[in-house]
């Protein structure tokens, strides 16, 4: 399954309450206080990582909480800090925060019950006061019936983050401070402190992880065009090919390898049908993994196999980038006529130079491999390595 959009619950850790206590040893009945500091909540981290190609992790695990830090203890013992979680994502993860909902869902019931406090703290101006267990809160976890679903809505999300690069790492949310415990707050004229601060609260969210492909050169054409064919014949990636629409289900991306060692990542998309920037067909729904493309790579059916016009096509493809985000249009765009080898192709590129005259448009056979030598210097020009 290919994921590229998924909807998490993150939740930082906790910090732990500082301790209110008071050292008694033999000898020693009046020790002084001794409560230790709360350990500090654990981060949620997300971190890019070009091994993962899709949010499929995130997808069935969407609950990213981490862990709470641990009380302060008597006799001067420190909680110990909530470990971090590193959730890992593929290169390309847009993260959008979502306003207006909060993690913890109202009516959530407070723990009140406060066991290993060893005194009532007072209300001390300047200490942050204890409430209780108010941010030891267990949530239950959201239904399980409710999977995020695709497409979300992002009117009223804000971008937080776009972790593109193998190692990026991005603090999605940071784990509350530790409390101090009451030997903190021991001065020369309150040497008994009877209070001790709580720990802060993490941070928590709602948040969209939106997948945008990292790859240099887009491929798109209509079904049949034959982009998964050119697609292996440059690169070792072995999409699925075969002789009916929508073969590619989900976007492939493969590596172009030059002599000079230089590689170019090329992004082969499921094919495009009009309408597509209105979501008909698969389109809409991975047109986005093209959007950070140098280049874009508009690939026809000359032989014109599947009943359709070249020129139509070409025109119509232009139209869907366009309507789906103009940028598209300003990229650099090389036409590639493929299917070259069929008899008709060469009548049918000749009426294409007519229509489309002022676009160079370069001939290929992605099957027979005619035309590919200088179709991937095309794109290795285009995309400027
Ligand atoms: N004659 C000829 N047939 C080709 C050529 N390139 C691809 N084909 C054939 O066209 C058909 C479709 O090829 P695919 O590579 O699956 O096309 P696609 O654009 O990836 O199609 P979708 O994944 O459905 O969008 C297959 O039967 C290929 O064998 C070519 O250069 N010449
Ligand atoms: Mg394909």
């Amino acid at each position: 399954m290919f994921i590229d959009e998924v909807k998490v619950n993150a939740r930082a850790g906790h910090g732990g309450r500082g301790c209110v206590a008071f050292l008694r040893e033999a000898y020693r009945p009046k020790g002084g206080p001794s409560g230790g500091n709360g350990g500090r909540g654990g981060d949620v981290i997300l971190q890019a990582d070009h091994d993962l190609n899709n949010l499929i992790n995130q997808y069935y695990v969407p609950k990213l909480w981490a862990e709470n830090g641990e009380h302060g203890l008597g006799k001067g013992m420190d909680g110990r800090a909530g470990k971090d979680i590193l959730i890992k994502v593929p290169c390309g993860t847009l993260v959008w925060k979502v306003s207006g909902q909060d993690s913890l869902p109202s009516g959530v019931t407070v723990d009140e019950t406060d066991e290993d406090a060893e005194v009532a703290p007072p209300v001390i101006p300047g200490a942050i006061r204890r409430q209780g267990g108010e941010f030891a809160v267990e949530v239950p976890l959201d239904d399980a019936e409710d999977k995020p679903k695709p497409a979300f809505d992002k009117s009223n999300a804000s971008l937080v983050a776009d972790l593109t690069h193998h190692g990026e790492q991005f603090i999605l949310c940071k784990g509350g401070r530790g409390g101090l415990g009451n030997r903190n707050f021991a001065t020369s004229r309150r040497q008994s402190p009877q209070y001790a601060q709580p720990g802060e609260p993490g941070e928590d969210g709602i948040y969209l992880l939106e997948l945008r492909i990292m790859a240099e050169i887009g491929l798109v054409g209509y079904p049949n065009a034959g982009k998964s064919t050119l697609l292996t014949a440059i690169s070792r990636a072995r999409p699925k090919i075969a002789a009916y629409p929508f073969t590619t289900l989900t976007p492939q991306v493969g590596i172009v390898e030059y002599a000079d060692m230089k590689r170019l990542t090329v992004c082969d998309v499921p094919g495009l049908v009009e309408g597509a920037h209105l979501n008909v067909g698969l389109g809409h729904a991975f047109l986005r993994h093209i959007q950070r493309c140098k280049a874009i790579v508009v690939l026809l059916d000359m032989a014109g196999t599947d009943g359709r016009l070249p020129w139509d096509d070409y025109r119509q493809l232009l139209v869907e980038l366009e309507r789906y985000n103009p940028e598209m249009i300003a990229k650099p765009r090389i036409v590639v006529a493929n299917k070259i080898d069929e008899a008709v192709a060469a009548e049918n590129l000749k009426k294409f130079k007519k229509r489309v005259p002022k676009t160079p448009v370069i001939q290929i056979s992605a099957a027979f491999d005619q035309g590919l030598a200088e179709f991937k210097e095309k794109i290795r020009q285009a995309a400027d390595i």
